[in-house]
C-alpha cells in the first residue's frame, strides 16, 4: 500500500484525562517497527472494561491514552521480521498475544502469555513504549488500543481471519462473545443437563448464555437489577430471569431455593465484589462452580468463609474465556460464518466512530448491549 513506511495521521478518540469525555484528534500512527504490524480499524466495540480504563478503575491506563479492545481490521504494512501476516490481511487484535513459545503458552492449562502486558500501559510492544502522538505530545496505549484509523500491534497479537468475515460483528470476538463463550464451554465446562446462573446480562454475561446453551446447559437463569437486558437474555437461551431487586432477600438465598441448593455452575459478569460475593453461595455447596470473569476495581478484595470451599465448591476465573487467542480466534470467526452461533443479537447498536462518546453513553445509561462503532 502506497502508505507502507510512512507514518500515517488519521483521527482517533483520544482521552486527555481520567474520566473525561473522548476527544476526536489527528494523530500519527509510527511505521511498524521489527515484528509489528500496522492494523487500519474496520470496527471496534464498546466493553464494560474500556468505561472501566476510563474512569481509572482498572489497573494499566496512563493518560493521554488510546483505548479499545475489541475489534477487527485490515494489515496496512508490517515491520521487518514479519512472518505470518501481510498487508490486506483481515484480523483481529489480541489483549492476549500468544507468543507459542513461553511457559504459558506452551502449558495448555493456560491462555496467557508471558510476552502479554495485561493492565500495563504501552500495550504489547517489544520495547513497551507507545507509537502515537497527537500535537507532539506521546499517546500511550493500552493493550490492543482499537479506538483509532490506525493501530500498531505485535505479530504475536493479531489473529489472521477468514477474508469474508464481517467486521461489524466478528469484532465481538476479540473480546465479549470470547470471554464469556470461553467462560462457558472451556473455563467452566458446562455439561449437558446443568443449572446456570448467569450474573449480568450484558455483551459479556449473554455470550455466557450462548456457550451453556450450547453446552446443553438444561437450565440458565439470568440475574440482573435492569429488567431491560431480559427480553434479549431470552431470546438467546435464558430460561428464566430474576431481578434481586424484587426479593428482600439476598439473591443468593432466591438462587438456592430455585436451584434445588444450587447451581452447578454460576458466573459472575458484573465486575462486583458484591455480586462476585453472591455467584459464589449460589453454586452447590458440594459441588458447584463458580467463574468470576467481571473485573472488579483494582485494589478492591473479595473476601468470604473458607468454609464454602471447604465443602467442594470450585472458585475460577479466565481471561478471554481461557481460549488460547492465535489459535481460538481464527477458528471462533468460521464457526460463526458456518452459522455455529450467533452475534447478531448481541450488537444493539451500531454508530459511526465520531459518536463514540454517545456509544459510551449508551453503555452508562443501560440501554446497550454492545455499541460497535464503524470506522
Ligand atoms: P455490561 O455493562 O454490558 O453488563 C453488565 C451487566 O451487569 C449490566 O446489564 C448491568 O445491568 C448488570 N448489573 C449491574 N449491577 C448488577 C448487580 N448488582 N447484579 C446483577 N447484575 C448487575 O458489561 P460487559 O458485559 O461489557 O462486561 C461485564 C464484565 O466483564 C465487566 O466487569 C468487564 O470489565 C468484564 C470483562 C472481563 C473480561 C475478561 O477477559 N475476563 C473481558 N472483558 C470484559
Ligand atoms: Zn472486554
Ligand atoms: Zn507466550
Amino acid at each position: 500500500m502506497e502508505t507502507a513506511g510512512k507514518v500515517i495521521k488519521c483521527k482517533a478518540a483520544v482521552l486527555w484525562e481520567c474520566g473525561q469525555p473522548f476527544s476526536i484528534e489527528d494523530i500519527e500512527v509510527a511505521v511498524p517497527k521489527a515484528h509489528e504490524v500496522r492494523i487500519k480499524i474496520l470496527a471496534s466495540g464498546i466493553c464494560r472494561s474500556d468505561e472501566s480504563s476510563l474512569r481509572g478503575s482498572l489497573p494499566g491506563a496512563v493518560f493521554p491514552v488510546i483505548l479499545g479492545h475489541e475489534a477487527a481490521g485490515v494489515v496496512e504494512s508490517v515491520g521487518e521480521a514479519v512472518t505470518s501476516l501481510k498487508a490486506g490481511d483481515k484480523v483481529i487484535p489480541l489483549f492476549v498475544p500468544q507468543c507459542g513459545e513461553c511457559r504459558c503458552c506452551r502449558s495448555p492449562k493456560t491462555n496467557l502469555c508471558l510476552k502479554g502486558n495485561l493492565g500495563k500501559s504501552d500495550g504489547p510492544m517489544d520495547d513497551y513504549t507507545s507509537r502515537y502522538s497527537c500535537k507532539g505530545k506521546l499517546i500511550h496505549c493500552l493493550g490492543t488500543s482499537t479506538f483509532t484509523q490506525y493501530t500498531i500491534e505485535n505479530e504475536i497479537s493479531v489473529a489472521k481471519i477468514d477474508t469474508d468475515a464481517p467486521p461489524e460483528k466478528v469484532c465481538l470476538i476479540g473480546c465479549g462473545f470470547s470471554t464469556g463463550y470461553g467462560s462457558a464451554v472451556n473455563t467452566a465446562k458446562v455439561e449437558p443437563g446443568s443449572t446456570c446462573v448467569v450474573f449480568g446480562l450484558g455483551g459479556v454475561g449473554l455470550s455466557v448464555v450462548i456457550g451453556c446453551k450450547i453446552a446443553g446447559a438444561a437450565r440458565i437463569i439470568g440475574v440482573d437489577i435492569n429488567q431491560q437486558k431480559f427480553a434479549k437474555a431470552k431470546e438467546l437461551g435464558v430460561t428464566e430471569c430474576i431481578n434481586p431487586k424484587d426479593y428482600t432477600k439476598p439473591i443468593h438465598e432466591v438462587l438456592l431455593e430455585l436451584t434445588e441448593g444450587g447451581a452447578d455452575y454460576s458466573f459472575e459478569c458484573v465486575g462486583h465484589i458484591s455480586s462476585m460475593t453472591a455467584a459464589l453461595l449460589s453454586c452447590h455447596f458440594a459441588f458447584g462452580t463458580c467463574v468470576i470473569v467481571g473485573a472488579a476495581p483494582k485494589s478492591s478484595q473479595l473476601s468470604f468463609d473458607p468454609m464454602l470451599l471447604l465443602t467442594g465448591r470450585t472458585l475460577k476465573g479466565s481471561i478471554f474465556g481461557g481460549l488460547k487467542t492465535k489459535d481460538c480466534v481464527p477458528q471462533l470467526v468460521s464457526d460463526y460464518l458456518a452459522k455455529k452461533f450467533d452475534l447478531d443479537g448481541l450488537v444493539s447498536h451500531t454508530l459511526p466512530f465520531e459518536k463514540i462518546n454517545e456509544g459510551f453513553e449508551l453503555l452508562r445509561s443501560g440501554k446497550s448491549i454492545r455499541t460497535v462503532l464503524l470506522f
